[in-house]
């Protein structure tokens, strides 16, 4: 163990303030969720989990999606800790109001992705899962109290279900990550203040998307491809997961930058806002890095819809300032 500290000792030592009680029960109830969701992707098939929904397993059982299954067992984890008031899920289309009386304790925001990626789940490669902490000014959350800017959050993470499972958050002072130990069920701090390294030589974009982008982008992957011979005098490695969770975890571990710009076919780019742009973004600012539209920091876009899509380029901030020079000219 890299070090012996587990996720509730970091958390009664290192959260301050006075959302410092709520966040302990939330980020606890949320490493919970995330065992749960990991254990059912560790079963997969064998549990009848990869079909799509009302669809049936050899024994006429009605399978149900891992994304669905993801969803339920965020919700029923998380509902019932006294400061929930409300939640947003990628699976809802509705926001969950939580009665009043069962958050008597506060009245806080989840936002989340239950399974972020889910297209890689039949393949066996990695998913995760992304939430997004808001406080709310009403006991009863009206939509407006879920159309906050990024940079409202009081706390925003993701769970990686990659050949381990991570826990990585941050509070608003760094990031830290966490991993399960499959045996104790604890997860203990193995990347404490996680830092994006200040110069990159790789990207990570859906190049088949190139005919559809515009300009700055692809000036931007013209000069990454050129390497030496171009520009930037330095050749450029690429990867694609198909999942922001494990893109940007990589980022975070070993530098680079994420993008999922806007193109002819999205022309607001593919990933959603408020539960899956925001929570990133602030993770990748909180780890030095930055996140961009292309024309404005993501943190700053006023949402208008639960589910609204936004472009997104996030990672190391040279690149990114260089991205954005390119949209601005
Ligand atoms: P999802 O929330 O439906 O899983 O979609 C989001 C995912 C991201 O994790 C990933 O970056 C992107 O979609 C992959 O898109 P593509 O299929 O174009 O490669
Ligand atoms: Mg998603």
């Amino acid at each position: 163990m890299v070090e012996n500290i587990t996720l509730a000792a970091f958390l009664m030592q290192h959260l301050q303030g006075e959302d410092r009680i709520a966040l302990i029960k939330m980020l606890g109830d949320v490493a919970e969720a995330s065992k749960k969701i990991a254990g059912a992707i560790d079963h997969g098939a064998l549990m009848g989990n990869m079909g799509s929904l009302a669809t049936e397993n050899v024994q006429g059982e009605v399978q149900k999606a891992l994304d669905v299954i993801s969803n339920d067992i965020f919700i029923e984890c998380t509902q019932q800790s006294g400061y929930v008031a409300g939640m947003v899920s990628e699976e809802l289309d509705d926001a969950v109001e939580i009665a009043e009386k069962h958050h008597i304790n506060g009245q806080y925001l989840l936002l989340f992705d239950p399974l972020d990626g889910s297209s890689n789940v039949n393949v066996n490669i990695s998913v995760g899962t992304i939430f997004s902490i808001l406080k709310s000014t009403n006991k009863t959350p009206a939509l407006a109290d879920f159309l906050q800017p990024g940079s409202a959050q009081i706390c925003a993470g993701y769970a990686l279900y990659g050949t381990s499972t991570m826990l990585v958050f941050t509070v608003g002072n760094g990031v830290n990550g966490f991993t399960l130990d499959a045996d104790s069920g604890e997860f203990y701090l193995t990347h404490p203040d996680m830092q994006i390294a200040a110069d990159t030589q790789e990207f990570a974009i859906n190049m088949s998307n190139y005919r559809f982008w515009q300009k700055p982008v692809q000036r931007y992957i013209d000069e990454c491809l050129q390497g030496e011979e171009g520009d930037r005098k330095k050749n450029f490695n690429m990867r694609w997961v198909a999942s922001m969770v494990a893109e940007v975890h990589r980022i975070l571990v070993r530098g680079g930058v994420f993008m999922y710009p806007t193109d002819a076919k999205s022309v607001n780019g593919k990933l959603r806002l408020i539960y899956e742009a925001n929570p990133m973004s602030f993770v990748v600012e909180q780890a030095g890095g930055a996140a961009t539209t292309g024309l404005e920091r993501i943190l700053d876009v006023i949402p208008t819809g639960l589910h609204q899509r936004v472009p997104v380029m996030m990672g190391c901030k040279s690149e990114i300032e260089r991205l954005i020079t390119y949209h601005q000219s």
